[in-house]
């Protein structure tokens, strides 16, 4: 029988996070673990036999495993095609963008993201549902559900499929199409980017440099940088997708990309220079000397996307996560368009694009996208500013300093506190949630508290309620500082603090960050307690 139907047991911890399952690749090699979450996946969904499933993901350690698991799994379970990436690989964007134009049924996202990859680090499992986007929460509480009862799975027990070689082959009577991973999504950014202008800037002496950090974007950066838009070799540098990232984390910020941030920050660094992460989907942008924080990036992006040809329209609306700055707000409200402030993660940016709510989202944490996938997308922000950059013909130090003239300045940092044992850090929440009603009127370091709650929110397309999506201080001076734990992590728990203090066009806007925000953070550990909880005296990382 090519189809066998395997007894098994739930796994008690099978709950998806801001962004799928994320676990060390140790608890992913339990018997029947990726088995159990993928059967799970598909009991959760509904008609999907002799349909199409996307299958790849950003090449980490056990990718091809548990590609070829899933592979199995889906003939055994009626879908008629599954499309995967050579070699297994597909970037976040990709993928969705695959799912999209095949009109697939959804899709199996294979990767940690930021996370460290090996075979002591961590491996991924998200599902991406058929507008691309990643499974609202309503899809991932049924698959949660679903892995608690969950008694057997069905696998096909057919050899490996030849991943490595573009073609068609059959495995028990469902077609696997392997597919270019980078074509099709580099011909989607040629319709929506003005290659020839960037081509041009290039060849007129402009330098960049893209950091691939060893992770999935190399081959896509490489066909567009150095290809299709003419920047010499070694644009992309660590541009070969590794299973273990180089043992570097792929988290593109200033504590792991400090390489890339040291070269932009030297006497002859390049004009532009940018990274992204494990899976593609997130973005460093720091110019010749000047770091771009991505809250402020989204806003700049929002201001001067109709330079793009494909938003040359206009925009008709922006999305942001809550704790991601109020910059791109300023930015809206002179547009004369619509800002919605969603929870973190992507999914909730899905409906809005859907809807044509929003055309362009961003997040604190360096996601920024548009309504071309439903992911967020590292190269297609590099490729926008590439583009902004080849129109106004000036350098980012220069384009920042006049949004900040033009809309005034949101100081902003996030500060993490990571591995923390997590009875404290859900004693640090509880203890911050209980009072949060006495904290209006009162004043500390950051000023008077005028505002104190949980954000809640409520999707305006289908009036789903989000609730407990992160504590908000807000004072009376537009400030705030917002705390919530990470749903990515796979080692005790990890608290964010975001911090921001908006200073008018009047205003000094070229003070350093901690100097414009010390106050602020001297209040979140007045308010919070920091480092009573955490035992820690100072955030592992900074952003
Ligand atoms: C983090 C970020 C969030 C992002 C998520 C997935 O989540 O804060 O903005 O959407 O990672 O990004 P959390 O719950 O750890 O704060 V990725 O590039 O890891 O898919
Ligand atoms: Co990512």
């Amino acid at each position: 029988m090519p189809v066998q139907t395997v007894a098994t047991q739930p796994y008690t911890d099978q709950k998806p996070g801001t962004s799928g399952l994320r676990k060390k690749v140790k608890v992913f090699q339990q018997p029947g673990y990726a088995e159990n979450f993928v059967q799970s996946v598909f009991d959760s969904l509904e008609n999907f036999e002799g349909e199409t499933l996307v299958v790849g993901g950003d090449g980490r350690y056990l990718n091809r495993e548990v590609i070829q698991i899933v592979i199995k799994m889906a003939a055994a379970n009626g879908f008629c095609r599954v499309l995967v990436g050579q070699g297994g690989i597909l970037s976040t964007p990709a993928a969705s963008n695959l799912i999209r134009q095949y009109g697939a049924f959804g899709g199996l996202v294979l990767s940690a993201s930021h996370n460290p990859g090996g075979p002591d680090e961590d491996f991924g499992i998200k599902y991406n549902v058929g507008n691309g986007g990643p499974a609202p929460e309503k899809v991932t509480d049924a698959i949660h559900a679903r892995t608690l009862a969950i008694d057997s799975y069905r696998i096909s027990d057919a050899a490996d499929v030849d991943l490595d070689t573009v073609g068609t082959s059959e495995l028990d009577g469902m077609t696997v199409e392997v597919v270019d991973p980078v074509a099709a999504y580099a011909d989607l950014m040629e319709t929506l980017f003005d290659f020839g202008a960037i081509r041009a800037m290039i060849a007129g002496g402009f330098t960049l440099s893209f950091d691939a950090m060893s992770a999935v974007t190399g081959p896509y950066a490489a066909e567009i940088f150095e290809r299709r838009l003419g920047a010499p070799a070694g644009t992309v540098q660590n541009g070969t997708p590794l299973p273990d990232f180089g043992h570097h984390h792929p988290d593109p910020n200033l504590v792991h990309a400090k390489d890339l941030y040291d070269r932009m920050m030297a006497a002859n660094a390049p004009d532009f220079g940018a990274a992204s992460d494990g899976d593609g989907d997130r973005n460093l942008i720091i110019g010749r000397h000047a770091y771009v924080t991505p809250s402020d990036s989204l806003a700049v992006l929002a201001a001067n996307a109709h330079l793009a040809p494909g938003y040359a329209s206009g925009l008709k609306g922006i999305a942001r996560s809550m704790p991601t700055s109020g910059a791109a707000d300023r930015v809206a409200e002179k547009l004369g368009i619509p800002l919605f402030e969603t929870p973190t993660g992507w999914k909730f940016f899905g409906n809005l694009l859907d809807a044509g709510l929003a055309t362009i989202c961003g997040e604190e944490s360096a996601g920024t996208g548009s309504d071309h996938v439903r992911e967020k997308d590292g190269i297609w922000a590099v490729l926008l500013w590439l583009n902004i950059l080849a129109v106004r013909k000036e350098s980012v130090a220069d384009i920042m300093a006049d949004h900040w003239a033009t809309y005034g300045r949101n100081y902003y940092a996030r500060h993490d506190y990571e591995a923390i044992a997590k009875d404290k850090a859900d004693a640090l929440m509880g203890a911050l949630r209980g009072k949060l009603g006495a904290l209006p009127g009162t004043g500390n370091s950051g000023g008077t508290i005028k505002a104190a709650d949980d954000f809640a929110y409520t999707d305006p397309t289908d009036q789903s309620l989000s609730r407990n999506q992160g504590v908000r201080i807000l004072f009376e001076d537009g400030s705030r500082v917002v705390f919530r734990l990470s749903g990515t992590g796979t080692e005790g728990a990890t608290l964010r603090v975001y911090i921001e203090r908006y200073v008018g066009t009047e205003g000094d806007l070229a003070m350093e960050t901690a100097t414009a925000l010390a106050p602020l953070i001297a209040a979140a550990e007045e308010v919070a307690e920091i480092k009573g909880y955490t035992e820690m005296d100072r955030p592992s990382v900074i952003t």
